[in-house]
């Protein structure tokens, strides 16, 4: 009767596999951290902006529908980029001055709103929008 045995032993694996799932389950889901994943493929042009006390220049730039790069050079005092609407979740690009960042994303056509995240910069004007088409 070795049936009655291999059944309890079965019982406590099943509970931690069940246990391991949950796990990975809730560590999955995503809490729109600061994960931002740059699309594949190499940038077909490169959207350069310049971040300032406070402005954005351009602050309606253009750009061509696909992967492009997305480029913040700063010329004074430190500044991000992020875009509203939930569009590009995770991007950000950060800049203090005299530096650049760069990060590539896979645009749609449409109209991007963007702006500075930092307290008080979006109000001053650190605002803009990238028409893609
Ligand atoms: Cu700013």
């Amino acid at each position: 009767m070795n049936r009655g045995r291999a059944r309890r032993w079965a019982t406590p694996a099943a509970v931690v596999i069940a246990g391991l799932l949950a796990l990975a389950g809730c560590g999955g889901g995503g809490g729109g951290g600061s994960s931002y994943k740059e699309p594949k493929g190499p940038a077909q042009a490169t959207i350069d902006i310049k971040g300032g006390n406070f402005f954005f220049d351009p602050k309606n730039p253009q750009a061509p529908a696909g992967v492009d790069a997305i480029k913040l050079e700063s010329e004074q005092g430190v500044h991000d980029l992020v875009f509203d609407k939930g569009k590009l979740p995770g991007f950000k690009l950060e800049a203090s001055s005299g530096k650049s960042d760069e990060l590539r994303a896979n645009l749609k056509p449409g109209n991007y709103t963007f702006f500075c995240d930092i307290p008080g910069h979006r109000e001053a004007g650190m605002e803009g929008t990238l028409t893609v088409t």
